[in-house]
């Protein structure tokens, strides 16, 4: 581990003095404090106490500010602007980069799916995770629906109520009849996240995959297209964009960090799921099939009853139907 980590992972559990973290590590005094300095120079203003090196008491939203409490191992590299975190993580990728997360404030490009537009003003979560596992490409979906399951969990955990519609859209309401007769309702919900993943692989491997995330964090509805929601939106303040990432890493990381766990991401998929059990019209490239949502089936497919038995759908836009739409 590089030593500007360690001294964040080292800081997150309380001051340290210069000399004993050296000796920790095994590096030169000179070391830890190049590293300080570094630090500080991200914006992450490392306070020195009479007990040593302390954290300072409000980390901003930054490489450090996420990286700093972190239980992950994922670099963080941040940036205020970009057209879109997607591109620069390939970037990364095609010079080998693994276990990277690309950051921005803001997207000028953002990407969805299809080459459709992704709105992505400041104050959002705009997240491109880099990995390089060891699986055939044909289980590259499951990573996909693991980062649905970390986004509504991270979701969750600031306090809204957040459920996956196949394969990977997080949405807030439109269950059942929530009642507020919003139009998006009738479509499974208000969305709140989306993902986008992108990959590069031989025949039997992946070499990189690209997990692009985004999620309406601390923007203001207005600014968003129509059907969208904001946690900020829902929960009426802003959440602490830094801790949300952290969580959705971790989580990612419990799920598809290694491949011998991938085997709980469907179950947990299941869990977080709203179309499971609803009537559904999925929009697919071979045309559209209209049934009753039944099961996700690895790596990701959608198994759908319909008049003409079960079909499964391995790509498409799914929208939830109420009775009034058939
Ligand atoms: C997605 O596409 O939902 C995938 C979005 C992935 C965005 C992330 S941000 C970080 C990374 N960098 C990128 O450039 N992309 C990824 P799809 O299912 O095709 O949905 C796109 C549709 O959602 C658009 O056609 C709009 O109707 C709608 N939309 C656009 N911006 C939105 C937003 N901010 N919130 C909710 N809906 C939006």
């Amino acid at each position: 581990m590089d030593t500007r980590r360690a001294l964040l992972d080292a800081l997150g559990d309380g001051p340290v003095s210069g000399p004993a973290l050296a000796e920790e590590l095994g590096v030169s005094r000179a070391a830890i404090w190049k590293a300080v300095e570094s630090l500080r120079e991200e914006g992450f203003a490392v306070e020195s106490t009479s007990e040593g090196y302390a954290a300072p008491e409000r980390p901003g939203y930054s490489a450090a500010g996420i990286e700093f409490g972190l239980d992950a191992p994922y670099e963080i590299e941040y940036r205020d602007r970009l057209p879109s975190t997607n591109d620069r993580a390939r970037e990364l990728a095609a010079e080998g980069a693994d276990g990277v997360a690309v950051v921005a404030d803001e997207q000028t490009g953002g990407r969805g799916r299809l080459d459709r537009e992704w709105v992505a003003p400041s104050g959002g979560v705009w997240l491109s995770l880099v990995v390089r596992p060891d699986v055939p490409p044909a289980r590259a979906p499951l990573f996909t629906l693991a980062a649905a399951v970390a986004t509504a969990d991270a979701c969750r955990e600031a306090g809204v109520d957040a459920h996956i519609k196949w394969p990977n859209d997080v949405l807030v309401g439109g269950i059942g009849s929530d009642g507020d007769g919003d139009a998006s309702d009738g479509r499974g919900g208000r969305k709140l996240a989306g993902i986008l993943t992108e990959m590069e692989g031989e025949a039997d491997r992946v070499s990189w995959l690209v997990a692009g995330i985004g999620v309406n964090a601390n923007t203001d509805a207005e600014t968003l297209p129509a059907g969208a929601t904001s946690l900020l939106e829902e929960l009426g303040e802003p959440v602490d964009r830094r801790r949300f990432v952290a969580t959705l890493l971790e989580r990612f990381a419990a799920l598809a960090g290694t491949p011998d766990r991938m085997d709980r991401v469907l179950p947990a998929w299941r869990e977080r799921a709203s179309t499971l059990g609803r009537r559904v019209r999925v929009d697919t490239p071979n045309g559209p099939v209209t049934g009753t949502a039944v099961d996700v089936e690895p790596p990701g497919a959608l198994a759908i009853d319909t008049d003409d038995g079960t079909r499964r759908v391995h790509a498409g836009d799914c929208e939830h139907l109420r009775d009034a739409d058939e």
